[in-house]
């Protein structure tokens, strides 16, 4: 990438077509966190669809607190959200987000993007989008939700090291070529606005529909580790809550509400 390139925040201001998603964009060129800054923001009072975007991160964060290696070119990215939820449904803004970030893949650039519970977006089987949502509440009260959506967009895998090297893969090593950020940003903010709407009109249905034509892991042979165990089974179908739903080798079904999925191998019987 020419490095002096950098996001054209008049060009998605002009091309966006959302209502209220995105109509504030406060651009950075560096910053630890989008998500810690959007955080701020909210705390200041700034409104819902407010979002934060920056060419790299110095400590961009995954899940458990977890390193999200930023590099510039990638497009780093986070959203303020006050929905009227459950905390318990929370799950159900990530996975829409993925649904958002997977079409807008394969719109604009026709790459068969696939979504991995709960929050992985997979080119090939390498991830290529991870999302982080944190919320924040004060006396039981949910007071708003930060959704962080990290895409390797335009650099070279090679910045990457060694072992992410073998599992991640950047937008520009699919293509072989740069993509247009502007315009993925655009029609992913699009679709963002679409599918939580539809979620605060209790479309749930349709957007798990969605999610589950998206994913790659349905029928694949998985294993879960989270904080307290570790098993495998085979991943069969979220329910209508957006946990996944695992059967294990003696036919029990395991609901997973958090944790990692590695997917193994598509079985032949998936029923
Ligand atoms: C995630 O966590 O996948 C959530 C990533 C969210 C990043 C966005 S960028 C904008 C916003 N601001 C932030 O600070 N964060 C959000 P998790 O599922 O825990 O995956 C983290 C793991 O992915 C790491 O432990 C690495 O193994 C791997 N990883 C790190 N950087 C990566 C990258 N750029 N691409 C692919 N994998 C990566």
């Amino acid at each position: 990438m020419n490095l002096k390139q950098k996001l054209n925040i008049e060009k998605i201001r002009r091309n966006l077509k959302t209502r209220w998603l995105g109509k504030k964009i406060h651009y950075l060129s560096e910053t630890d966190s989008t998500n810690n800054v959007a955080r701020e923001l909210a705390e200041q009072g700034f409104k819902e669809g407010t979002i934060v975007v920056s060419e790299t991160q110095t400590r961009g964060k995954g899940r458990l607190g977890r390193k999200w290696i930023s590099p510039k070119g990638g497009i780093w990215l986070s959203i303020i959200l006050k929905p009227k939820i459950k905390p318990s449904e929370l799950i159900k803004i990530t996975l829409l987000t993925a649904v958002a970030v997977a079409k807008a893949i394969r719109e604009e650039l026709n790459i068969n993007a696939e979504i991995k519970w709960p929050n992985d977006v997979l080119v090939n089987d390498r991830k290529v989008c991870g999302i982080l949502t944190e919320t924040f509440s004060q006396g039981g009260k949910l007071q708003y939700v930060i959704v962080g959506i990290g895409i390797n967009a335009n650099f070279d895998i090679s910045v990457f090291p060694e072992e992410l090297r073998r599992t991640a893969t950047s937008l520009k090593k699919v293509l072989g070529r740069e993509i247009n950020r502007e315009r993925l940003i655009c029609s992913l903010l699009r679709k963002m606005e679409f599918y939580y709407e539809a979620l605060l009109k209790g479309r749930t249905k349709a957007i798990l529909n969605e999610w589950r034509k998206l994913s790659s892991m349905l029928g694949c042979k998985v294993e879960v580790s989270s904080f307290k165990e570790r098993f495998e089974g085979t991943a069969v179908d979220i329910d209508d809550e957006g946990w996944l739903i695992v059967k294990l080798d003696d036919g029990t079904l395991k609901k997973i509400v958090s944790g990692d999925v590695t997917v193994r191998r598509k079985t032949q019987n998936t029923t």
